[in-house]
């Protein structure tokens, strides 16, 4: 018990008095204000639809809860994703549970009627005491959940035990996407990339909200899926790639497990095999592929050869015959097994640079090739080239140059990927520095990237037929996965912005910041990236 002798003291005592028990009124509210000081939703990208910070802040301990609401093993493997994303930098041991209603402390994700989120939106609900992760369908948790992940201190990327306090802003986030598809590319026949690499590709490309996994899986230079009719496909086709080097492919078990894991991920795999043209790889594997009418090529042009695959890097030398009948058979062989190994609604036929096809010819190849997907069970997808043929609504048309086949393909009725080269082509170098990359369409510094909308290329394009935006990256300079993260970062995440967000919302200057908070992040997932001057980096 205090006792007070003097005066003096007991003055002192009265205002300490005073003072505590002022704090007892108020202190929660000076902890709410140094929070807000500290804490925003400023990290998020893409930026939220619609976010309103409270002032407070939720503390993630080891004693936090996480409790998924019980009835779906879906929701629940969300649940462990979120849990491993946090244990290994936090240290802590989060299990998830599973409970019949809402608890009053902790995490909780649900799923939720609120039809004006759509089929991918979510709400997330952060107080001192709870967060509230609710959605219409499982794709919209896995996405708060990467929200979450960027609420978080930057530090918990870290894949080792790191000191901190682990506080989330408190507010209300409720984020819809602007378009169904916002797609990433990746060229694996230029240079083979292995199993784990994609599988990188796959976690980097998910935590920015991409759902589409575009594999260009063949071209001149290999074949890089296991075709179990035409087994010499890989066994030759994918045995060397762009410089010589020692190429590769996947077995269908390898491509079933790529497409699990994307799965996982809520990204959807669409595989490609380029043809008419691009088709060297096929051509060199078997020679009866190449008995059809020799092609008129300019002297001293590439041609292709029974037997030998191309390991340089020009486009536009080789094509499919269409007076062979074995080329149809092929073909056929091709999409059987593929579809049968994807369970994504798409097939990519390329179709793109089929310079040494004959108009005619390339024309009644696309109509075939669409005939023969949609047998399949599958719809089409191909470059903006095939906008010639018989596409329909079902099909999707990707552009990259030509406002010509955009607009004719969306006459059309079909729906149009865009990928402009001079905007999203991710191996485009940054400047005329950059080692890494080509620079035929354009250099795409970040701004560049991230400043334009799909409406405002290739002329006036009917909104409801864009179906979403993809990123290519195409392989002729890059040879691991450090120069991929070189060329991704930092301009995906901010394509993944224009796919998500809604170009109202959207500025470069307080984008630009944004981005800039994500350096410590990517320290902490060891992601190479560009350190672009435009964007004032926060280590
Ligand atoms: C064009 S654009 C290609 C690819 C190349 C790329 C290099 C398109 C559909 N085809 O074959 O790899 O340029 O930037």
């Amino acid at each position: 018990m205090m006792h007070f002798s003097s005066k003096a003291t007991r003055l002192f005592a009265a205002a300490f008095f005073m003072a505590s028990f002022a704090c007892l009124v108020s202190c929660k509210k000076q902890k709410a204000a140094s929070a807000e000081a500290t804490l925003s939703f400023e990290s998020v990208i893409p930026k939220p639809v619609s976010d309103t910070l409270s002032g407070s802040a939720f503390e993630l301990t080891k004693a936090t809860k996480l409790t998924v609401a019980s009835g779906s093993e879906e929701v629940k493997a969300i649940g462990q994703y979120l849990a491993d994303r946090l244990n290994p930098a936090t240290g802590f041991d989060l299990k998830v549970e599973t409970a019949e209603k809402a608890p009053e402390s902790g995490i909780y994700l649900a799923l939720n009627e609120d039809t004006a989120l759509g089929a991918e939106g979510y709400e997330v609900k952060i107080t001192e005491e709870v967060i509230t992760l609710t959605a219409n369908k499982p794709a919209g948790l896995f996405y708060g959940v990467q929200t979450l992940r960027q609420l978080l201190p930057a530090a918990i990327e870290h894949a080792v035990v790191q000191q901190g306090q682990w506080e989330i802003a408190a507010g209300t986030i409720r984020d819809y996407p602007q378009y169904a598809w916002r797609g990433a590319m990746l060229d694996v026949a230029r240079h083979f990339f292995g199993m784990e690499d994609v599988k990188r590709y796959i976690d980097l490309v998910a935590a920015y909200k991409v759902n589409v996994l575009h594999l260009h899986l063949s071209d001149d230079q290999g074949w890089r899926i296991e075709i179990k009719s035409w087994p010499k496909l890989t066994t030759e086709g994918g045995l060397t790639q762009v410089g010589g080097g020692k190429g590769g492919y996947y077995t269908q078990e390898q491509y079933k497990e790529i497409v699990a894991y994307a799965q996982s991920r809520y990204i959807t795999v669409i595989p490609e095999i380029d043809m008419p043209g691009h088709i060297n790889s096929a051509l060199a594997s078997y020679a009866e592929l190449n008995t059809g009418i020799p092609l008129k090529m300019e002297p001293g042009k590439i041609r292709p050869t029974a037997g030998k695959v191309y390991t340089g890097i020009e486009v536009g030398f080789s094509t499919l015959h269409i007076k062979n009948e074995r080329t149809f058979k092929f073909v056929d062989d091709v999409l059987r097994e593929l579809a049968a190994i994807t369970p994504g609604p798409y097939l990519h036929i390329g179709g793109d640079e089929a310079a040494v096809t004959k108009k005619e010819d390339y024309i009644a190849f696309i109509n075939k090739f669409k005939e023969m997907v949609n047998a399949h069970g599958k719809k089409m997808v191909g470059w903006e080239e095939i906008a010639q043929g018989n596409v329909d609504s079902t099909d999707a048309v990707q552009y990259w140059h030509s406002e010509k086949y955009a607009q004719l393909a969306s006459s059309k009725g079909a729906k149009l990927i865009m990928s402009p080269s001079v905007k999203v082509y991710l191996d485009m170098k940054y400047d005329s520095l950059t080692k890494l990359g080509l620079n035929w369409a354009a250099y795409i510094e970040v701004d560049d990237s991230y400043n334009w909308t799909p409406q405002s290329l290739a002329g006036e394009l009917e909104q409801k037929n864009i179906l979403g935006i993809e990123a290519p990256l195409w392989s002729e300079t890059i040879e691991n996965m450090d120069d991929i993260e070189y060329l991704l970062f930092p301009r995906l995440p901010g394509i993944a912005e224009v796919a998500w967000s809604p170009a109202a919302n959207r500025s470069w200057e307080a984008y630009r910041i944004r981005l800039g908070n994500q350096a410590k992040r990517w320290k902490a997932m060891e992601i190479n990236y560009y350190r672009s001057v435009l964007v004032p980096w926060v280590d």
